[in-house]
């Protein structure tokens, strides 16, 4: 059933039906982890998007009932739950209003550039604001209209740092996780914020707030500390209603063992040797993978590599770059002004030291199949990730787990959370485009015994960490912070839980 929203600015007079059976374990995410099908004759059907966390977490959702409450994509439509691939679905509605200001404003224009070391200006608008706190209360009521007596509730991520807090003044029985992809700022940065303490005290609703890295829990620490004078011990905060709640990492990772499957199938390595061939088979093949994101250091990467071209330190007959840089947020004005200036940056570095048929780079602005971006990822000798500042970023580990023997090589910036485990990758600051420029050169031409074995302790770092140690960890820790019985959630995950920290 579907209806439209009355006003777009404003909430829709209906939010959707409650499904039948009350769930108990339930994740709450801006998105539903689905993308809607229009078939020729105008049928439309569901399909699962591929996401790492609904992978991670399939197994506790299908032995437990349990559903994932987000918004489904589309704005002014409100759809009643549905269940799809044994997923029980409870779209949350969204005016078209409400996508600029709580989505694309507040979420992407004020939050991500603050938490991202301002590493753009953050715009703070009190209507975005208001747009966040309506939309956050909206996701809570459809949790608490879902969740079972007692259920385990797992938050995800920035858009959502207010449900933890408005879902237990509704549900106190229910046992909340929160956590967070991307980092926490120092608390410098994060007192910017004209709502700071708002936000901390919608976090800690929350039994367990999870960070990417050690640092953002301290962060998050101080700031409860300085801002709202609660105590804290080791990783516990003493909440103001006598609560403890715990703020620890929980590096998070990719599904390692399926990933490589895919890439050592005969057609990937059929489509890599195409995609090799198609570029004029270069000895060397460079590879960068982001969403075009002014946090993801593209321009720094770019100069860099036409710095290294036009003064001759690499041959573009025998080394090319390949940039994909999949579409992200286009409605928000910083990522129109990014993608003009890359256009024009590549453009530039092509028509300057580029000659017929074989352009130093070939930029792809464009979205992929998962085993068109595992082709790329086999064929590629050097990898290239050089955010200026990153929660983790999965593209680094997805390489690791990609390669097949022991070649290939990861630049890495230390600025992304995965360099604190991914130690053997070729570190660099993206700030410093002569060191980046080295590094990469020294990633071209290193011998293949070094090669081999710092890429033999980045898959296994990678395999001993992927996504399942990382769900088990999270939400085996907040079994025992909310000190009952309810081990069951880390249980279906299987095995014994691993405890990292970033
Ligand atoms: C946030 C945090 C944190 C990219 N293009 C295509 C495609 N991708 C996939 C990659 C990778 C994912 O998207 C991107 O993940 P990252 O981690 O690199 O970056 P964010 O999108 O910024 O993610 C980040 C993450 O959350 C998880 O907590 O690591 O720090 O910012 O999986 O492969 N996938 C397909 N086609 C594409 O064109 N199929």
């Amino acid at each position: 059933m579907t209806a439209e929203a009355e006003r777009p600015d404003d909430v829709p007079e209906s939010e959707g039906g409650t499904p039948t059976r009350r769930a108990n374990f339930v994740v709450v995410a801006n998105r539903l982890p689905v993308d809607r099908v229009e078939h020729p004759d105008g049928t439309t059907t569901w399909r699962t998007s591929p996401g790492g966390l609904v992978t991670a977490l399939e197994p506790v959702m299908h032995s437990h009932h349990g559903a994932w409450v987000g918004w489904h994509g589309a704005p002014d439509e409100v759809l009643d739950p549905f269940e799809n691939d044994g997923l029980e679905l409870v779209p949350v509605p969204l005016s078209a209003g409400e996508v600029e200001d709580y989505y694309e404003g507040f979420s992407n224009a004020t939050l991500w550039p603050l938490y991202h070391d301002v590493v753009a200006p953050p715009e703070f608008r009190r209507e975005w604001w208001d747009a966040y706190v309506r939309v956050n209360q909206r996701f809570a009521d459809r949790t608490a209209a879902v969740a079972d007596e007692g259920a385990v509730v797992w938050v995800q991520d920035y858009q959502l740092q207010l449900v933890p807090q408005m879902l237990r003044e509704q549900r106190p029985d229910l046992h909340i996780g929160f956590f967070l992809h991307i980092p926490f700022p120092p608390t410098e940065l994060y007192i910017q914020l004209p709502w700071r303490d708002q936000i901390l005290r919608g976090l800690l609703g929350a039994d367990l707030v999870g960070f990417q890295l050690g640092g953002g829990a301290q962060n998050f620490q101080r700031l409860v500390r300085q801002r709202l004078h609660l105590d804290t011990r080791r990783e516990f905060v003493h909440a103001a209603d006598g609560r403890t709640v715990m703020a620890r990492a929980y590096p998070i990772s990719i599904a390692a063992e399926s990933l490589h499957e895919l890439a050592s199938s005969d057609k990937t390595a059929a489509r890599a040797a195409e995609i090799r061939d198609d570029l004029g088979n270069p000895k060397v093949l460079l590879l960068g993978v982001d969403r075009l994101d002014y946090t993801k250091g593209l321009p720094e990467r770019i100069q860099a590599f036409g710095e290294l071209v036009a003064e001759g330190r690499i041959d573009p007959e025998e080394a090319a770059l390949v940039q994909v840089a999949t579409p992200s947020r286009e409605r928000v004005e910083q990522y129109r002004h990014l993608r003009d200036d890359i256009d024009r940056q590549v453009g530039r570095i092509n028509s300057e030291v580029g000659r017929i048929g074989r352009p130093p780079i070939t930029y792809l602005h464009a979205s992929y199949p998962r085993d068109e971006m595992a082709a790329l990822y086999r064929a590629a000798d050097v990898m290239i990730v050089t955010p200026l500042r990153d929660g983790m970023n999965l593209v680094a580990k997805e390489y690791v787990a990609c390669r097949q023997g022991d070649d290939g090589a990861l630049v890495l910036s230390e600025f992304a959370g995965a360099a604190r485990e991914l130690r053997q990758a070729y570190l660099i600051n993206p700030h410093d485009i002569d060191g980046l420029k080295e590094t990469i050169l020294e990633a071209i031409n290193a011998p293949a015994r070094v090669k081999a074995r710092r890429m033999r302790l980045l898959r296994r770092q990678v395999f001993e960490h992927d996504i399942d140690s990382w769900a088990r960890a999270f939400l085996d820790d907040l079994d025992r912070v909310v000190g009952d019985q309810l081990d069951w959630p880390a249980r279906a995950l299987g095995g014994a839980p691993t405890r990292e920290q970033g």
